[in-house]
């Protein structure tokens, strides 16, 4: 099964029980619209999760830009030391410091502002539209359009485009995900979506959900429910 989250935000119980709820196995693939970073307290644990296995597909969140800011700033300091840089990196983080690698901050670095495949793009604020009400072609979308986008995902913002655009960034007013379904489709199979805003509140309301693209169904697991 494809499965897709956002803004998970350091809450590393909630993600991992939203991962039994739904039997994520090997198998599975988990496409992640940015920020795994900041605001909850386990974002070291959340992102040594997500950089360890193959099936996590992840773009860069505002969030996750923040830290590499943070890197960015410290190695024009002192570049030369990379023990000195790495401890520099652990002050970023104020729970489980000792968890951060070298191996996590290249992950960062190296995530992508979208995802395309045949049916979907993944980014995690959104996608300007051009003059003729079609997604702007991706290459020319700024880093900044992609990471802190306030006006996609409007109730009132579709577009012409084929592919349907997954999400996060702006908590959704109810804590549900919303499927922006095309006129006279079922809704059953994922070209029938414009776009679907993901961003929960994980950190904000303790909900996290994610949308199975084979079902066309969310699932959602409550901090008060969870383990
Ligand atoms: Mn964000």
């Amino acid at each position: 099964m494809t499965y897709f989250v956002s803004d998970l935000h350091g809450e590393y119980e909630l993600f991992c029980s939203l991962l039994d709820k739904i039997n994520f196995s090997d198998d599975d693939t988990m496409y992640i619209c940015g920020d795994i970073l900041e605001k909850g307290d386990s974002s070291l644990k959340l992102l040594k999760l997500i950089s360890s296995k193959k099936n996590f597909k992840c773009v860069l969140g505002n969030h996750d830009e923040n830290f590499l800011k943070y890197y960015r700033a410290i190695m024009e300091k002192s570049p030369t030391d990379f023990d000195i840089v790495l401890s520099s990196l652990r002050e970023f983080f104020f729970e489980d410091k000792e968890l951060l690698t070298w191996d996590m901050v290249d992950f960062l670095e190296f995530l992508p502002l979208y995802i395309e495949t045949e049916d979907f793009i993944c980014v995690h604020a959104g996608i300007p539209i051009d003059g003729n009400g079609y997604l702007k072609n991706l290459d020319k979308v700024s880093k900044e359009e992609f990471l802190f986008d306030r006006w996609f995902k409007d109730s009132d913002v579709m577009h012409k485009s084929k592919k349907c655009v997954f999400y996060g960034h702006t908590v959704t007013d109810n804590g549900k995900i919303i499927a922006y379904k095309r006129p006279n489709t079922k809704g059953d199979n994922i070209k029938d979506f414009y776009k679907i805003h993901l961003d929960t509140g994980a950190w904000q309301n303790g909900i996290l959900g994610c949308f199975c693209l084979e079902k066309c169904e969310c699932v959602y697991i409550n901090k008060n429910q969870a383990k």
